[in-house]
């Protein structure tokens, strides 16, 4: 079976997932302001290339998906990707934090922020008391398709659910780090169908979890297929390990200081003995831990404004945080056709 715990090696309106959100920007809910511009000439150019890609529209809360260069998009993030592709310009000393939706992008963004901002912050001013993390660390195919200065650039740290082969050119050219956080697929199934249900409102009776398996087999929902995300990172990681650092949700549950200081390291922000003696490492994991995020005011009752967006609720980006909840939906064996084309999908990869 499929395994992702315990392993040696060390993402129109939703597409988080926040944009399953996995934030699949539908046309309908985004504003002028968050489109690419609009002049007749741009207009037409997106307008033509998204006529001819392929579509389907059997992922119910976000509604028609189109592949573009063999990925599945709402047609606004389509737009953004593109735009990104073309215009985005990292900081030279970014490091990206990349997933699918619903992998643990928030729980990554914390925990790489509190790594590398350990020694400016403290246990009562950490940003991370106040905000969500999504606030803290932007989305390149949300807040930056269009403006790739449009953050706070004292904060290296750009997100993204764009999968590798898919990147703009300037991040792959650069000298930016990549760190990809991968989880159990049947999780991330779960995470997304409850969490586009409760964002868009289309409730289980109007897109049953049978349906969301069915386009998760395909592949077909924002970002998929999931497979030929994790493997491009995954490939990506073990050609270029100094660039690309591939980490897994369960190993994080399991042994999270272990991790956490690979992360440091990785990102050039290594723990000193005198640290490690103290417990930081330790610290950062029980600050960004689920447990703790969840409890927090921001988090419990605040809101997630995202111009010319549907607000969010904080607390959406926070059902359960734990590995292996898919037990509780995909009983009576309707896990077996996805635990069979995943492991052909993931077959010598080396993954699992
Ligand atoms: P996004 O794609 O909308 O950004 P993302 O943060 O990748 O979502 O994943 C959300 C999942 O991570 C949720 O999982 P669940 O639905 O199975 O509960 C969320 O609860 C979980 N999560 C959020 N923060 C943490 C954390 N600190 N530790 C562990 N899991 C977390």
């Amino acid at each position: 079976m499929l395994s992702f715990t315990n392993s040696s090696i060390t993402e129109e309106l939703f597409t988080f997932s926040l944009l399953s959100l996995s934030l699949s920007l539908s046309p309908s809910k985004m504003s002028d302001a968050s489109k690419i511009s609009e002049s007749p000439n741009t207009k037409n150019k997106y307008e033509k290339i998204i006529s001819n890609l392929r579509q389907d529209d059997g992922w119910k809360p976000v509604g028609k998906l189109y592949e573009y260069q063999g990925f599945w998009y709402g047609p606004s993030l389509v737009q953004n990707v593109i735009s990104a592709q073309e215009s985005f310009t990292p900081q030279p000393t970014d490091i990206v934090l990349c997933s699918s939706p619903k992998s643990g992008t928030a729980w990554l963004k914390a925990l790489a922020f509190s790594i590398v901002s350990r020694n400016q912050v403290n246990d009562s001013t950490n940003p991370l008391l106040k905000k969500l993390p999504h606030e803290i660390v932007p989305f390149l195919e949300i807040e930056l398709a269009q403006d790739s200065n449009n953050r706070n650039l004292e904060t290296p740290f750009v997100a993204t659910h764009i999968p590798y082969s898919s990147l703009p050119r300037s991040i792959i050219d650069s000298n930016c780090k990549i760190i990809y956080i991968c989880r159990d697929p049947k999780d991330v199934l779960i995470s997304h169908w409850n969490f586009d249900q409760q964002v868009s409102g289309i409730g289980s009776e109007s897109f049953p979890l049978e349906e969301a398996l069915e386009q998760y087999c395909k592949g077909i929902y924002p970002f998929g297929p999931y497979w030929d995300h994790v493997l491009g990172f995954w490939k990506a990681s073990l050609e270029f390990p100094e660039k690309v650092l591939f980490i897994k949700y369960e190993d994080l549950k399991t042994d999270g200081p272990f991790h956490v200081k690979r992360m440091a390291k990785f990102m050039g922000h290594p723990f000193s003995i005198e640290e490690e003696q103290q417990g930081a490492p330790e610290k950062i994991v029980s600050m960004c831990s689920f447990e703790n995020l969840s409890r927090l005011e921001v988090n419990k009752n605040g809101k997630y404004y995202l111009p010319d967006l549907p607000t969010f609720e904080n607390k959406s980006f926070f059902r359960k945080g734990k590995a292996g909840d898919w037990k509780n939906y995909l009983i009576d064996g309707k896990a077996v056709k996805f635990n069979q084309i995943m492991e052909e999908k993931f077959s010598g990869s080396g993954l699992v």
